[in-house]
């Protein structure tokens, strides 16, 4: 069984705009709801390919209604742990449709209480030792990075494989505790070490972990799986012979495609580099068209 955790939940609001011009009246033309939060998109995805899973998170406030039916609608089965003062956040996409982009805007998040806290040790001591469990995205004001290693080290104890999409003091932590597997990207692994990415720096920084990926936007991924080192091209005719929507979620979807791939015995790297592409294809931040993936391994180079 597959868990995640997106601790700071969010409804993502989805504009599409033909352009965006300051003091101009810019007309939507498309307008989506998605689920926001990272590892949330881990769920969505193995729940469409009839994988079972159980996403782990905080919900209320206003966005908690909206939220609990996209969970419903995407037959998403939630752990809520439940909290007074924590609020479900609203954040705002806005695509340009013209000039394939997209911009995000995320509400800060609110604060947990130590009670809260408590809660996460509590639904953590539940999974089952030995599962899969990805932590991903931010975390809520409350959550300290010494929670976060509090929960890494819990899910230690049970052999869990950690999969973790953080960054930060968080990612840091991840690295050092030697999780399964960390995503960082190159501004992420270049605030933590302030070098240049190369399978000397890769290895010096990261060698001690099982896997990882440092995503390289269009360009692919230098990954480390089974004891070496490879990178995965992305060719410039997937963006020449596709329409790239949005790239918003992308991140998130490779996770889930990484997860998959480890579900199925593929290399999960290619399988979070195709789900991440075919979330680039969609305007939403949480979607796939299963129908397009089997187009898109051809554009995936070594
Ligand atoms: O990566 C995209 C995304 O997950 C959006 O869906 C949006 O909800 C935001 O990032 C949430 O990120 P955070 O790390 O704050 O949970």
């Amino acid at each position: 069984m597959i868990y995640t955790f997106t601790l700071n939940t969010a409804i993502d609001d989805v504009i599409i705009v033909k352009t965006q011009k300051k003091h101009a009246h810019n007309e939507i033309f498309k307008r989506k709801v998605s689920l926001g939060g990272k590892a949330i998109k881990t769920n969505l995805l193995l729940t469409k390919l009839g994988f079972e899973n159980v996403a782990i998170g905080f919900r209320g406030g206003n966005e908690s209604e909206q939220y609990c039916s996209l969970l419903k609608e995407n037959n998403i089965k939630f752990l809520e742990i439940p909290s007074k003062s924590f609020r479900t956040r609203k954040t705002t996409v806005i695509v340009d449709a013209d000039n394939t982009g997209s911009t995000m805007f995320v509400e800060a998040s609110t604060s947990l209480s130590s009670n809260d806290v408590q809660k996460v040790w509590d639904q953590a001591t539940k999974i089952p030792n030995n599962s899969i469990v990805v932590i991903s995205g931010s975390n809520p004001k409350g959550f300290s990075p010494s929670n976060f290693k509090h929960l890494i080290n819990l899910l230690q104890e049970k052999k869990c494989k950690l999969i973790c999409d953080v960054s930060g003091q968080c990612l840091k932590i991840a690295i050092e505790c030697g999780v399964y597997f960390v995503k960082p990207n190159e501004e992420e692994f270049n605030h933590l070490f302030n070098c240049e990415i190369n399978e000397e720096t890769l290895h010096e920084h990261l060698g001690h972990l099982n896997a990882y990926a440092v995503t390289l936007g269009s360009r692919g991924c230098m990954y480390k799986y089974n004891n070496k080192i490879s990178q995965i091209k992305i060719s410039s005719k997937f963006e020449q012979e596709n329409i790239i929507k949005s790239t918003t979620g992308c991140g998130d979807m490779f996770i889930a495609g990484f997860v998959y791939g480890l579900l199925t015995d593929q290399n999960p790297f290619i399988q979070g580099t195709v789900y991440s592409m075919a979330k680039a294809l969609e305007y939403g931040s949480d979607e796939v068209d299963l129908n397009k993936i089997k187009n898109i391994e051809k554009y995936i180079g070594g």
